[in-house]
């Protein structure tokens, strides 16, 4: 679209449920507060949104993880998140939540509109339901044995130890993490939006008007679900957390998150329009509005398939392009939550943002390097080795060492003000280096309109380089040495800085985007106001005006050291011990056999646990409570490792119940309860097949 009157710009919402790693920041929100900042300094219309994305299944599972209500959790992340953009200098112009009333309102009306329509469709299936917690079960509530790997870590709709992704009816052995009864199927009535209908829609939108001006994986994604062929997509679930159906037959319904969540971009806009007292409509419904949605691969599908479709049928604007990045790796590896291979936005800040006064500089570290290798076209990888190599060559070698020269020479050979130039004696370099200069504009500049941020950097950086080359060529310092004896070469001397000055005017405006504090510094440095970073007076080269008195020197990046990334790899490594499953057990070798009266003399009962809490300072230790029916005991059992005490309550076990007594950490434990070991070394309870009198006696 050529000039848009107004720009929409969406970076994904964010799941409340943890905190988001550099991958994240460098697969949407880094380039689009790039694309933002570039926008206003275009003074464009633009706003850009973002929020926290707090329903779905992930919601309550964090949970029932940390043992408390899944409004603490929303709260806890919301406020964690929205404060580690901050900090990282991501600028939205609103930072909203879809747990705000406006959203609920937003999405429950969006549903309602569709339905009147009849664009919604109704169909009644089976599904997996808990006859003890009454209550339907999303997928990710059922567990059971994977059928690929046997591991017991598989969920309905993962396993967590190969990987593969699941349907609940392959599980082998299903319970319900809500109470462990077997699940059984009930019917239930759900709402669906008739994608297939849509499809000439979206083979025309997509891949005619698209095709090239989208990225090559974005199309080829789409291109794969709509040759996939389109089926009918439920936008309704049995879930007590989300959005309420608003209809009365869907009691206890809640809106599908993914139905709801990027709703939320429209919710967002709408409270900012009304905190700045402006109209949201013309952002979503008028033509000349420019949508850009910037995401991670897995999201493609919602933002290029589902959502335009609820999008048109809403009567909304569609994106002008969903700039969707792949994969960020980490040293080697994928980053996994559940592995804990991950470097969180929040590790960065606490271990370097918040040790450095303002921590300015670093978080520019960050955002070049994040930017340097960001995966716009293929999966890649951040390294600490990669990112000490970043600053220390480019930015600090190549940018802060162009800028430290020019402020030093300038203050010692042309009294620190802003030399004049003098025509007269322009020469070659000094033609090539302006016209640089207006070339890079350029060249930043087309590379940001087509969403390539990695080039436009890199062309800001080479002129920076540039720069350099032209100082090393001009030599002022040594053209100094023949002042005395040729007075007149004072002009070579301020033709030269002059330039460098105006050059790193230029790369102010032009490193902004990507390097909002570095500018900042320059501003400065440079005794200027915001104004002149305005994009169009990007190229020109009479920005400082001559005879203007400039700040002393200052070091706009210092080096990363390399027991810094030591400290950073060591740190890596230690997390992922802490979390993985120890090595395959050993098979214990045979014992010998005994007779019956041997085994008589252990008395084995079934009891249940009442009450469990952590051992202080040990790892390992539980204490619990059992309930063996004419009493009830504490025993302290190793298998803190495996079980929270918050997850095992209610549960039934075997307890040798003669066993003597013994004292751990100075708690005297009176039993021992058993547990099945399997390859991974995890250990699991072993109990009767269907609940049981606690004291029942096994033989
Ligand atoms: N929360 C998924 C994700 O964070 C989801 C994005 C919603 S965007 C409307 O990957
Ligand atoms: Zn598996």
């Amino acid at each position: 679209m050529q000039n848009p009157k107004r720009y929409l710009i969406t970076a994904a919402l964010p799941y409340a449920n943890g905190l988001k790693h550099v991958g994240h920041l460098a697969g949407a929100y880094i380039p689009a507060d790039i694309y933002a900042r570039y926008l206003r300094a275009q003074e464009r219309d633009v706003v850009f949104v973002c929020g926290s994305d707090e329903h779905g299944t992930a919601i309550p599972i964090q949970a029932r993880k940390e043992g408390t209500t899944a409004q603490a959790i929303i709260d806890k992340y919301h406020e964690a998140m929205q404060q580690d953009f901050a900090d990282l200098a991501i600028q939205f112009d609103i930072y909203h939540r879809t747990s705000a009333p406006l959203h609920h309102e937003t999405a429950s009306a969006f549903f309602t509109q569709l339905e009147k329509a009849g664009e919604l469709e109704t169909k009644e299936t089976e599904q997996f339901y808990d006859p003890e917690a009454q209550s339907f079960l999303a997928d990710r509530y059922i567990k059971g044995i994977c059928p690929a790997c046997q591991s017991d870590r598989a969920y309905g709709d993962q396993c967590e130890s190969c990987g593969r992704s699941l349907s609940p009816e392959e599980l082998l052995r299903p319970v319900s993490t809500l109470s462990g009864a077997t699940p059984i199927k009930k019917k239930t009535t759900h709402w669906y939006l008739p994608l297939g209908k849509h499809e000439d829609f979206l083979r025309k939108w997509i891949l005619e008007t698209h095709e090239t001006d989208w990225r090559p994986a974005v199309v080829g994604q789409c291109k794969g679900w709509i040759d996939g062929g389109l089926q009918s997509r439920a936008v309704t679930r049995d879930l007590d957390w989300g959005v309420q159906v608003p209809l009365p037959q869907a009691n206890g319904k809640v809106l599908y998150v993914w139905f709801d969540a990027p709703i939320g971009y429209i919710s967002a806009t709408k409270q900012w329009a009304k905190e700045h007292g402006k109209d949201w409509d013309p952002y979503w419904k008028d033509a000349e509005t420019k949508l850009v949605h910037f995401i991670g691969k897995d999201n493609i599908v919602f933002h290029c398939i589902i959502f335009p479709v609820m999008l048109k049928l809403g009567g909304y604007i569609l994106p002008d392009n969903v700039p969707s990045n792949e994969f960020l790796n980490l040293e080697g590896d994928k980053m996994s939550t559940s592995r804990n291979w991950k470097l969180d936005m929040r590790d960065y800040i606490d271990d370097f943002v918040k040790k450095e006064n303002g921590g300015g500089q670093v978080v520019d570290m960050l955002r070049y390097y994040l930017t340097q290798i960001a995966p716009e076209t293929k999966d890649s990888e951040f390294t600490w080795k990669g990112f000490q190599d970043a600053v220390n060559s480019e930015l600090v070698a190549v940018l802060g060492n162009f800028v430290n020269r020019t402020w030093v020479l300038m203050h010692k050979l042309c009294k620190g003000k802003v030399p004049p130039f003098h025509p007269a004696r322009a020469d070659e370099y000094d033609r090539a280096l302006t016209e640089q200069i207006r070339s890079t504009t350029e060249t930043v500049t087309q590379h940001l309109e087509r969403y390539q941020f990695r080039e436009a950097l890199f062309a800001v950086i080479d002129l920076a380089r540039h720069g350099n080359q032209y100082m090393q060529r001009k030599e002022p310092w040594i053209v100094a040495k023949r002042l005395e004896q040729e007075p007149e070469a004072q002009q070579a001397i301020d033709n030269c800085l002059h330039l460098c000055l105006q050059l790193s005017a230029n790369l102010a405006i032009l490193g902004n985007p990507f390097l909002p504090n570095t500018t900042k510094t320059l501003c400065h440095l440079m005794k200027v106001v915001d104004r002149m970073l305005e994009w169009k007076n990007a190229g020109r080269i009479d920005l400082l005006k001559v005879g203007y008195s400039l700040r002393e020197p200052q070091l706009l990046f210092r080096k990363i050291e390399d027991t810094e990334i030591e400290t950073q790899l060591e740190k890596l490594k230690a997390n992922l011990m802490s979390t993985e499953t120890p090595a395959p057990a050993e098979q214990p070798a045979a014992k010998p056999t005994i007779q019956f009266d041997d085994f008589a003399k252990v008395e084995l009962k079934v009891g249940t646990i009442v009450a469990a809490e952590k051992v202080e300072k040990a790892d390992k230790l539980l204490k619990l409570s059992v309930d063996l029916g004419s009493e009830t005991r504490t025993i302290v059992s190793g298998i803190a490792m495996h079980y929270a005490p918050q997850d095992i309550l209610g549960k039934q076990v075997t307890v040798v119940t003669n066993l003597a007594p013994r004292k751990m950490r100075g708690i005297e434990s009176n039993g021992m309860i058993l547990m099945a070991e399997d390859r991974s070394g995890k250990l699991h309870f072993v109990h009767p097949d269907s609940s049981v009198e606690p004291g029942s006696g096994i033989s």
